[in-house]
């Protein structure tokens, strides 16, 4: 079968690339080498040979063998008529099968759109519906949830879905266990080419979907890696879900395989999984959010495990307190690491040699002395270090656009290319950012981002529903929780119902309001939009606790 490979030249529709001397630069600085992730693979595979590469729960797989089985997969893949640039959504937990059929679609040149496992009906279909994907791929249960279920409702919604694969037991649809064949000749992939998808937190009715290309990632992974000095011997346990940005790549599972280290995946990110892989393989680095850290953090006063090899803990996704920032080093006996980061691109650390207080008070700084970062005010101008202001940036490895987006872009990036990411930061003389907060309509509910619109739109399609908006309200585990706040036509209906009704419509759970308060008419602020900042307040005063 003859496959022909997709010219550089040849746009992708629906990508902003980089502007040619902007491309220009990021070579010559030998950012973007020109790799491709399965070239990538190939290398680690040559050098790195029978050492482990990936630890799950039911198989060990070297370098040598990831190589072979993503190849094997992506002949596999090209049999099934999967071609360059199709889209396949990808849904799979922490198993090593994740990224075999991550590399088997590199490698092919198709693009995996990396889904979360708790991702349900309404997001899946837009993903597949969106992209147009030809394939989704899922395991067939993880935490008590059947993916085949959800799949068989995927394909009545998505017609373009051509294929279910699945890991494990495949049910109706194909197991992956299948595809793997003969290696056969692969058509050729472009290292400038878009290699795959990630979605963004949203602040907008619809997520967003990201495009990474081979170059601008495989930089971040590399620049990262080397950042937080991975060699070898670093093994890396995957606690969150593998497919966020922070697992894969800052410096995540990709940074320990670029260094020649080992990935361990837990299933779950829970004390009692993970100390038992921390303990068993004598793991060196991890990542958690912060309500996850308070939670490790106490669960590791009395456990009987052996967390000792532990190096290096990574917390990010959302603002770390400076009293939980400051027991880490007590607790596990290993250094603390702040990263903030976002799927768009930049991403920012403290460094093993910053002082304590950087460390314990700071989101740390960008990875790339080309990140260029402003923190400008309502009007755009620059402001003074110290000062807060919405923070934009550009750079080598942070998109110019997101995918099939042209209306939106227009206002999630400058006209010169930054970024609006949406948050409100501080710089301190020493080039660190600290997060002060968010402009964007987003609700970071311990690390998951739920996009306000998005929800309201939901909750607006219930017939007893006049208005609805949703805000954050402040919580001590979670940092933040969400409330919505709902208009009613005429009889307000039960809360339960309305939790039912969202639930119904295949919402993520974390994305379900966690409270819901009836109010006669939403505020308005002088111009006549919501005014969200009152609604926050009041729920704010509502929780306080009393006497306070
Ligand atoms: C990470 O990525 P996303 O895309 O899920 O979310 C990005 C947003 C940022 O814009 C910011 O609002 C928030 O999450 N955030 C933080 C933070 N890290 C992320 N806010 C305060 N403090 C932090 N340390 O969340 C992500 C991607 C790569 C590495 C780490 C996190």
């Amino acid at each position: 079968m003859r496959v022909d490979a997709v010219p550089e030249t040849q746009p992708f529709e629906g990508f902003t690339p980089w502007p040619a001397d902007f491309a220009e630069r990021y070579r010559e600085a030998g950012y973007w080498l020109g790799e491709t992730f399965g070239e990538w693979l190939h290398a680690r595979a040559e050098r790195f040979g029978d050492r482990i590469a990936l630890v799950g729960e039911k198989r060990r797989l070297s370098y040598r063998e990831l190589d072979a089985r993503a190849s094997q997969l992506a002949a596999g893949f090209l049999g099934l008529g999967i071609r360059p640039r199709d889209r396949v959504v990808v849904q799979l937990p922490n198993v090593v099968e994740f990224f075999e059929v991550c590399f088997a679609l590199f490698r092919l040149g198709a693009l995996p759109v990396l889904a979360l496992p708790a991702h349900r009906r309404s997001e899946i279909s837009y993903f597949c519906q969106f992209t147009e994907a030809v394939a989704y791929v899922i395991a067939d249960k993880d935490g008590g949830f059947d993916y085949r279920t959800l799949a068989a409702e995927i394909r009545a919604e998505a017609p373009t879905v051509k294929h279910v694969l699945v890991a494990g037991e495949p049910g109706a649809f194909t197991a992956l266990e299948r595809l793997y064949g003969e290696s056969a000749a692969l058509p050729e992939t472009m290292p400038g080419d878009v290699a795959f998808f990630q979605l963004s937190g949203g602040s907008t009715g619809v997520p967003k979907l990201i495009p990474r290309t081979h170059d601008d990632y495989l930089y971040s992974v590399r620049a990262s890696a080397e950042i937080c000095a991975l060699d070898a011997d670093s093994v890396y346990l995957a606690a969150l879900p593998a497919a966020h940005n922070f697992t894969l790549s800052s410096p995540g599972s990709l940074g320990v395989l670029d260094a020649g280290g080992r990935v361990v995946l837990s299933r779950r990110p829970s004390p009692d999984e993970a100390f038992l892989w921390i303990e068993k393989e004598r793991v060196t680095v991890t990542s958690v959010v912060p309500p996850l850290c308070a939670v490790w953090l106490e669960a590791a006063r009395n456990t009987r495990h052996d967390l000792s090899s532990l190096r290096l803990l990574q917390v990010g996704g959302s603002k770390l307190s400076a009293e939980v920032a400051r027991r880490v080093r007590g607790t596990f006996g290993c250094t603390l690491q702040q990263v903030f980061g976002m799927a768009e691109g930049l991403v920012n650390y403290t460094r093993f040699d910053d002082p304590e207080d950087v460390i314990i008070e700071t989101q740390g700084r960008p990875i790339s002395r080309d990140d260029e970062v402003r923190v400008v005010d309502d009007d755009d101008r620059d402001v003074e270090v110290g000062e807060v202001g919405h923070l934009l940036t550009r750079g080598p490895y942070t998109i110019r656009g997101y995918y099939k987006a042209t209306a939106h872009n227009e206002k999630a990036f400058t006209r010169d290319g930054f970024y609006r990411t949406g948050d409100l930061v501080r710089r301190t003389p020493s080039g660190h950012l600290v997060v002060e907060g968010r402009a964007k309509d987003q609700i970071n509910r311990g690390g998951e981002k739920i996009a306000a619109e998005e929800i309201e739109n939901h909750v607006l399609a219930h017939p007893a529903v006049r208005d609805a908006a949703l805000v954050a309200m402040p919580d001590a585990f979670l940092g933040e929780r969400s409330c919505v706040f709902v208009v009613a036509r005429e009889q307000p209906p039960a809360a339960r119902e309305v939790t039912a009704f969202l639930r119904a419509r295949g919402l993520a759970s974390y994305k379900i309001p966690d409270r819901i308060e009836f109010i006669d008419d939403l505020p308005k602020t002088s111009v006549g939009k919501v005014d969200k900042k009152a609604l926050r307040r009041w729920i704010a005063d509502k929780i306080a606790p009393k006497g306070q």
